[in-house]
């Protein structure tokens, strides 16, 4: 019978580091040997994780125009047009940053339906700073809807284990407050702080991600008005642009003047961004 494939996945709010430690891990179990495989998720195709990770050398397949959450078979379909050419020895996976439940949705299915094919590893969930202080702390006018509030708090109640990203950016003060409270919120789930740009606390990520153990089981109790209502408020366009240009120009410059510029008109509007990602292609 060919080998078990070690389910990872990786949840987190919108921009919380996901895309990055995918990469950073995805390079890892390669230098390690092992057979790296990426499913991406996003409501559109051709996304901007998938062509970033693909630009770094992974095989990486998409699921586009649904949620992990709402498309399972398409995750599982994908999963095995990943493996027709060589099956994974890992097998990393991005839900999209406004979904939650996916404990129920995705994780529990694959035991049922797929036991003999899959290994789950821990369920982890990157916090970022800046979100989960406002959220933890219930900030009023954090720029965070309530209900956004809703499903960031929910990913942190189905985790196995919290990881508090960007440490490269904060002081032990800000890392020891973020730390206390997770420890108030979620007592029992281990945390683990790491920076999935510069690499640090990898070794004990990889080291938890290799535990054997049973995963994925913390089941949510799950209001899904609110989280639907939530998740609406967090729908985003996705648009493309094709430029020509007879001269030659720097695709970086123009990306950042075209973010600086919606940035000033947004600001003009007193409208705060919930999350803006942009990568140019040639
Ligand atoms: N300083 C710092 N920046 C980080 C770190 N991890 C991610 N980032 C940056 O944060 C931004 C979002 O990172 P992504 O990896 O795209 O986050 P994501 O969770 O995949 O985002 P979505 O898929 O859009 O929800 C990027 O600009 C990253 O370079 C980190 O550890 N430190
Ligand atoms: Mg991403």
């Amino acid at each position: 019978m060919a080998h078990q494939i070690r389910y990872i996945m990786v949840g987190g709010f919108l921009g919380a580091g996901k895309t990055t430690m995918l990469g950073r891990l995805a390079s890892e179990y390669t230098a390690r040997g092992l057979n790296v495989g990426i499913i991406t998720n996003d409501q559109a195709t051709d996304l901007v994780d998938t062509n970033s990770l693909r630009a770094q050398g992974f095989r990486v397949g998409e699921v586009a125009g649904a949620c992990f959450c709402c498309n399972f078979n398409e995750l599982m379909e994908t999963a095995k047009n990943l493996s027709d050419d060589q099956r994974p020895d890992i097998l990393l996976a991005e839900p999209v940053g406004s979904c939650t439940d996916l404990v129920a949705t995705v994780i529990q299915p694959i035991k049922h339906l797929f036991d003999a094919e899959f290994v789950i590893a821990p369920y982890t969930v990157i916090l970022k700073p800046s979100h989960g202080r406002k959220v933890l702390k219930n900030e009023k006018r954090a720029g965070f809807s309530p209900k956004a509030a809703y499903i960031l708090k929910k990913q942190l109640e189905e985790a196995d284990a919290i990881l508090i990203n960007r440490i490269d950016e904060l002081s032990t003060e800000e890392v020891d407050e973020l730390s206390q409270l997770l420890q108030e919120h979620h007592p029992d789930v281990p945390t683990l702080k790491i920076s999935a740009k510069t690499g640090a606390g990898f070794e004990e990520l990889l080291e938890l991600l290799d535990q054997p153990g049973e995963y994925g089981q913390r089941l949510l109790e799950i209001d899904y008005d609110i989280y639907a209502e939530g998740e609406a408020e967090l729908g985003w366009l996705n648009s493309s642009l094709s430029v020509q240009s007879e001269q030659d120009f720097s695709l970086d410059t123009f990306l950042l003047e075209i973010v600086s510029q919606l940035q000033s008109r947004l600001q003009d509007l007193s409208a705060e961004t919930a999350h803006l990602k942009v990568i140019g292609l040639w």
